[in-house]
């Protein structure tokens, strides 16, 4: 059997699977605001953060590892996992001093994670992929190396907020001192991957691209981008490698306490998104990942690093090999909700009322849908822009915004030059008829839907399994099927339609 865990923002989970029967065995979670409310994070944050500040704390974290453990253990016998791997939510990171290695490599079963190790930490709170405090640090970066073109050719990325390079050099410039005192910097993947192994273990392509630090041609970091980051910042990072590393064996701490296998091996953590490429079934081109979530992400597997010449798309390592892209936009179920509570709707009334009684295109009705900033185009918009009045009919106001998603999805992903084969649509509004036939028709692919709530851990649970020998098509065959009659095809008809509303709706964001 095989572990994989999930540290997202939210929660902890992990979940194993046995590849002989194809069925996951267990799956156990541990939410940070509910399960750790000592910490006053309800969502996994610390709220209130200045500035555009989103900080959590790493104590927490650790105290997640030591309770998702304990569940798990808990009339399950851990005895038989060959392997482990992690991911993360991406971007995330934390600051030690130069005790961690030793006080990851004896580890005291009688003792808690938290409290032998936040001793370490250099700096209070990890800012997350949530932060977007880092503005000018972004342009000092940006400017150091040579402008955006060239930020973006060397690490797949323009200089992001939320990126860890940035979030580095913040830290660096307030405090100096701390910065100095940090001898190792951990992705949350890496950190969580470190804790298993007992060892500080290396940074994955996948999530390490995250940074504004790899080059994605040498795939090591990039000197030009860690000298205008900070000083001596490639002796604080761990190295760079492929996910499909094997990082060491278990800690003995975990063998005694919760009685995993000493023989059971630790894999390289990747980030949340290119794990659940794997968990999605969609390593290879022409698969696409839509996720409907807070922010909506689009991503899917390529074979040669092309950049966004928008600089709003990421290219980051696949952990099956090659590269994968992303796109991040920040507007999704915000964007959903708030009109769905504006218009005094309920999610079937969306779906019924908004889809059913308007025609694909509606009339030329089109919406920027936007209700607060968003990254992709970044824009700092606080109200969605229509080019119709604002108190038309709810249905007409529900598909203009979904339309405006969509087109605004694909026009923002053409920069990848690959046509939708197939989509692989998940998260929570995948599952509204409507939305899911939209894409279909908007994208002219059809659309699978995906029963997983937890693509990352299963992602991570089969990275484990792939690295110990396992076939990864054959794993993907076995754990990523689409829910039963889920499949959509695109309405052909609606092809003209979507190709005239979506010149519209550029000319609109141009406008
Ligand atoms: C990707 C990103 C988010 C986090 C969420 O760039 O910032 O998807 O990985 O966990």
């Amino acid at each position: 059997m095989f572990l994989g865990l999930d540290s997202s923002t939210q929660s902890l989970s992990a979940l194993v699977i046995d590849p002989a029967s194809g069925e996951i065995v267990r799956e156990v979670s541990v939410n940070f605001g509910a399960d750790l409310p000592a910490y006053k994070s309800p969502s996994g944050f610390i709220p209130g953060g200045k500035n555009g500040e989103v900080h959590a704390d790493p104590r927490m974290w650790m105290e997640a590892i030591d309770l998702v453990f304990e569940k798990l253990a808990d009339g399950f016998d851990l005895g038989s996992i060959e392997a482990v791997a992690c991911s993360g939510q991406q971007h995330g990171s934390l600051y030690f001093d130069d005790t961690l290695e030793a006080r990851l490599g004896s580890l005291k079963a009688a003792e808690s994670l938290e409290g032998q190790l936040s001793g370490a930490l250099t700096r209070a709170t990890a800012p997350i992929w949530m932060d977007t405090s880092t503005g000018e640090e972004c342009a000092e970066i940006t400017a150091a190396v040579g402008g955006n073109a060239e930020v973006c050719r060397r690490s797949g990325s323009i200089a992001i907020e939320r990126f860890t390079g940035p979030q580095i050099r913040r830290f660096f410039k307030l405090d100096p001192a701390a910065y100095e005192k940090t001898a190792v910097i951990h992705l949350v993947s890496s950190f969580v991957g470190s804790v298993l192994a007992g060892k500080s273990i290396a940074i994955d392509h996948g999530d390490g691209a995250g940074m504004n630090l790899l080059n994605l041609q040498s795939l090591d970091w990039d000197d030009a981008l860690l000298e205008a980051t900070a000083p001596g910042l490639r002796a604080k990072l761990p190295a760079a490698a492929p996910g499909t590393t094997i990082a060491g064996f278990v800690a003995e701490y975990f063998v005694e306490k919760y009685g995993l296998n000493r023989d059971c091996q630790v894999v390289l953590s990747t980030g949340d998104n290119p794990s659940s490429l794997v968990g999605m079934g969609a390593t290879t081109p022409g698969t696409i990942v839509i996720s409907l979530g807070t922010s909506d992400t689009f991503f899917a597997a390529m074979e040669k690093p092309v950049t966004d010449p928008q600089g709003f798309g990421h290219v980051f390592g696949n952990p099956a090999g090659g590269f994968m892209s992303l796109i991040c936009f920040r507007n999704g179920s915000l964007s959903r909700e708030a009109l769905r509570d504006e218009l005094g709707l309920d999610w079937s009334a969306f779906d019924r009322d908004g889809l059913a009684k308007t025609p694909a295109g509606n009339e030329g009705k089109l919406m920027l849908p936007f209700f607060g900033p968003e990254i992709t185009p970044r824009r700092d918009f606080d109200a969605p822009v229509r080019n119709f009045p604002a108190d038309a009919p709810a249905a007409e106001q529900v598909r203009a915004l979904l339309e405006g998603q969509f087109l605004n999805m694909r026009l923002h992903s053409q920069w990848i030059g690959e046509k939708a084969e197939l989509i692989r649509l998940t998260g929570g509004a995948s599952q509204n008829d409507g939305i899911a036939q939209l894409v279909a028709d908007i994208f002219q692919a059809p659309v699978e839907r995906f029963a997983i709530a937890n693509g990352a851990g299963l992602g991570a649970a089969l990275r484990a399994a792939h690295a110990c020998g396992h076939d990864l098509d054959t794993l993907q065959e076995a754990f990523c099927k689409p829910a039963a009659g889920s499949r959509l095809e695109p309405a052909e008809d609606t092809a003209d339609t979507y190709a005239s509303a979506l010149a519209g709706y550029q000319a609109l964001l141009s406008a």
